[in-house]
């Protein structure tokens, strides 16, 4: 065996980089530079014994032997009983304090915490990891493996690392027919075609990631259930997802439509206070617990965006909630209630309503009206995941009642998987932001008003695609969600650091840089979208992706900005506006209420003013929200060239796909650009002082090129595209040129083309007859229009031109996808 292990131990200390898909997120266990290594190899002990037969404590020491393996070399030995030989010894304080009483392990630990020990008896050293159940062990092992992986001594440990909050939950918006509402990384890992899929591997693996940051529940399908999931045909197919995700600790949780009852209950009525429904509830909840004893409970919408709710009965939400939780708890089951109620069919030209207000004015009434199992489930802020918001003031509006922040990891309104956003230094904004009586963190914990229940609840919507979220960075938005909940006062920037070393390495330049664009990277995204409180700005009523400035304005859906000729905001104000400021704790409203107060972050949400109200930078609105999305572009832009030294530091797989999302961004960002700034001189009317807005460099519109067969359309929205038009081919091939009439010289040449979902257009560039690039439009964006979510950029790189060349792009359409251009951008090559 020596021989071996002696070849096993050269091959992974080589330091040869390996092709990596993502699939093993932070868990990835690599080889440990040789010295570290050394420093862990030597002391560390060669056994483990795990006392109890619990399947999360093997779920413990399977994890152990396989980190130890993968970071060190190391095959540990199994042992039944605690010898006189260094050990790891994993388990129980109970089940310790029985099978060896010599480590002497005195006092008691909370639910899911751990203590992680090195005791030394009769000189031999064994490295504890106790707990007070076997969750705790899991986690205390992860807790471990984590600490190695980071280059964190182990040889004198002693500390006990206990949750915040007993909920840590993730929620999947995952459909029955295996689609993803707001899912970027692929198709379900649960359901397939209408059922639980046959292979649940990947669904372990989840759990196994979850579990690796002490999140001990998830919900596995839509919010917008699917009432058919509570039929009989389901239990079966949720218990067995269950039983993949429980030797991970990670409880199942359904998602259930208020209108089960008569949709597929055969009563005549759903309503909370008739008692048939309340036995229809009990009766599916005790069905439910036969096949899933451990189901963690329900998550129920009701009366939100056109699902049905007790309001059809004129009840109330506590009477719904209720109802359904009092079914729940014989079994310790909880009812998670969707505090994102609100009317999507508000009038835009009453100034006085305000959809912010809903979340409030629903819930802070019926306070204390909620069972004890029962938990109001909050979004972060009162509107919808936007990129900026105010914490919501229901966080300080409930003292009776359980509740639970909701925060979203999928990024529907921040990139949707395209986009570098780390959202970490945003839900830390909410999370310490002080309500008066408390953080909203503690809030939110139950801690301030001694709730028995709370916590944290993350929309994470992993799917298939191998690294989980449709690109690797975006895989830190659920790490940092997990350590969080785990524990809320760790900073962005060590959660930043963790999560890039446990993903990429040890490098320590990788480390610097990828952590720097890590937690500039929200602010970022803010200031080429929608800063100073504008919000996304996006596609509202559509796919939340691409730029559209109005498409939030003048309809039912309420996330107004107001932005007309002469000034932009909402005026929330309990003075003058709808009154939602009024909803906060008087010291925060104080704040929120006076102009001279209120932080430029979020004075547009919080007021209307002129364009020419000039902010505390001394800067008017109108200037600060073309610098804003100048500075935002350029950093968005300057990623490409930080990434870019980190080739051969970390493996090409995933260098090469960060590359190209970066680049992809990069292109995005001027799009974002140059569609809100050119909205706001046009509503303005009021010039950049710098002279950028509307001029750019080098740029030649696709409708002023001499086209063949190409074919001048108005874009919609005007913004999205250039001068308000494109050229698009209603032929097998066209082709746009210009004759370039400049200096000679080297250049770089972009073309901005629309890459629609409904086909893949080729694309082809020649510069004086010779081909210098060709491509085939075929991304993953959701739009089949000539749109801001299809506008992309290609670059051709270090071009010679001379006077008199011609430059010529050649679509080839595809499908419904026109090869459309908006225009090319000839600028100087800069080494
Ligand atoms: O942000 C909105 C999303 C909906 C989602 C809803 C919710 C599941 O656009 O897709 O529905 O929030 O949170 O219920």
């Amino acid at each position: 065996m020596s021989c071996c292990f002696g070849l096993i131990t050269a091959l992974l200390f080589t330091g040869v980089i390996y092709a990596e898909d993502g699939s093993s997120g932070w868990l990835r266990y690599t080889a440990l530079e040789e010295s570290a290594a050394r420093s862990y190899r030597q002391p560390a002990p060669r056994v483990v014994t795990a006392i109890g037969d619990d399947a999360l404590v093997e779920s413990a020491r399977q994890e152990l032997i396989r980190g130890i393996r993968g970071m060190l070399g190391l095959r540990l030995r199994v042992e039944t009983r605690v010898s006189h030989e260094s050990t790891f010894v994993l388990g129980t304080l109970g089940g310790l304090r029985k099978a060896a009483p010599q480590l002497a392990l005195a006092g008691n630990l909370e639910p899911d915490a751990f203590w992680l020990k090195t005791v030394t008896v009769a000189g031999v050293r064994y490295t504890v990891v106790a707990a007070a159940d076997a969750r705790g062990v899991l986690y205390g092992v992860f807790g471990l493996l984590r600490k190695m992986a980071l280059g964190e001594p182990i040889d004198r440990l002693d500390e006990k690392q206990t949750p915040y909050a007993p909920i840590r939950w993730v929620n999947q918006w995952d459909n029955l027919d295996g689609s993803i509402e707001r899912g970027y990384g692929g198709k379900s890992i649960f359901w397939e075609g209408g059922h639980a899929r046959q292979d649940l591997t990947r669904v372990g693996e989840y759990g196994r990631l979850l579990a690796s940051l002490g999140i001990n529940g998830c919900s596995i399908n839509n919010v917008n259930a699917d009432p058919r999931l509570l039929t009989d045909d389901f239990a079966p197919q949720v218990a067995r997802i269950a039983g993949a995700l429980r030797p991970w600790g990670v409880q199942v949780a359904l998602s259930v439509d208020f209108g089960s009852p008569k949709s597929i209950g055969g009563l005549d009525t759903f309503d909370p206070a008739d008692p048939k429904v309340a036995a229809w509830w009990k009766a599916k909840a005790d069905e439910l617990y036969r096949a899933v004893p451990d189901l963690a409970g329900f998550v129920l919408k009701a009366d939100s965006e056109g699902r049905v709710g007790p309001s059809a009965y004129g009840r109330t939400h506590a009477d719904a909630a209720n109802v359904v939780a009092r079914a729940l708890r014989p079994h310790g089951g909880k009812l998670f209630y969707r505090g994102f109620v609100y009317d999507h069919h508000m009038d835009w030209r009453n100034l006085k309503n305000d959809r912010a207000r809903a979340a409030y004015d629903n819930f802070h009434p019926l306070d204390g009206r909620f069972d004890d199992n029962a938990v109001i489930q909050i979004k972060n802020g009162p509107i919808d995941f936007q990129v900026r918001e105010p914490a919501s003031p229901l966080f300080g509006g409930l003292q009776k009642t359980n509740q639970a922040v909701e925060l979203q990891i999928t990024q529907e309104y921040t990139g949707q998987a395209r986009f570098l956003v780390f959202l970490v230094p945003m839900w830390k904004q909410t999370l310490d932001f002080d309500m008066g009586p408390a953080t909203v963190k503690a809030l939110a914990a139950g801690k301030t008003f001694h709730r028995p229940t709370g916590g944290f609840v993350g929309v994470a919507n992993v799917g298939m695609d191998s690294n989980w979220t449709g690109n690797h960075l975006s895989q830190a938005n659920l790490y940092g969600f997990g350590r969080l909940a785990w524990n809320p006062d760790l900073s962005a920037r060590t959660i930043a650091e963790e999560w890039t070393r446990l993903t990429f390495g040890g490098d320590a330049k990788v480390g610097a840089t990828v952590t720097d664009m890590l937690l500039k990277s929200w602010r970022t995204y803010e200031n080429y979208t929608g800063p100073l409180g504008l919000q996304g700005l996006t596609d509202i009523v559509g796919n939340h992706y691409g730029v559209s400035v109005e498409a939030s304005e003048r309809n039912g859906w309420g996330q107004w900005h107001r932005a007309d000729e002469k000034g932009v905001g909402m005026d929330r104000t309990a003075a003058t506006g709808t009154g939602y400021i009024g909803q906060y704790n008087p010291a925060v409203a104080r704040v929120y209420e006076s102009l001279d107060m209120c932080p430029d972050d979020l004075v547009l949400f919080m007021h209307h003013v002129p364009y020419t109200h000039r902010l505390h930078s001394g800067k008017t609105v109108i200037q600060t929200i073309y610098d804003l999305h100048y500075g935002g572009e350029a950093t968005a832009e300057g990623y490409v060239g930080e990434w870019k030294p980190l080739a051969g530091r970390i493996d090409e797989q995933r260098y090469r796909a960060v590359l190209a999302q970066l680049e992809y961004q990069a292109g995005q960002a001027e799009v974002w650009r140059d569609a809100v700034n050119n909205w706001f001189l046009r509503a303005s009317g009021i010039a950049d002082d710098q002279g950028r807005v509307g001029h750019h460099r080098g740029r030649v519109e696709a409708e002023a090129m001499t086209l063949d067969g190409y074919t001048a359309v108005p874009v919609t929205p005007w913004e999205a595209a250039s001068g308000g038009k494109a050229v698009s081919c209603p032929v097998a091939r066209c082709a746009a040129s210009i004759r370039y009439t400049g200096a000679a010289g080297r250049f770089i040449l972009r073309v901005q083309y629309f890459d629609q979902n409904n086909g893949s257009a080729g694309y082809r560039v020649q510069i004086g007859g010779r081909p210098v690039d060709e491509w085939v439009a075929s991304a993953r964006v959701p739009s089949a229009k000539i749109d801001g979510s299809t506008s992309t950029r290609r670059t051709v790189t270090e071009i010679a031109l001379r006077p008199g060349d011609t430059i010529r792009v050649e679509g080839m359409p595809d499908g419904g996808e026109t090869a459309a251009l908006d225009y090319i951008e000839i600028l100087p090559f800069e080494n």
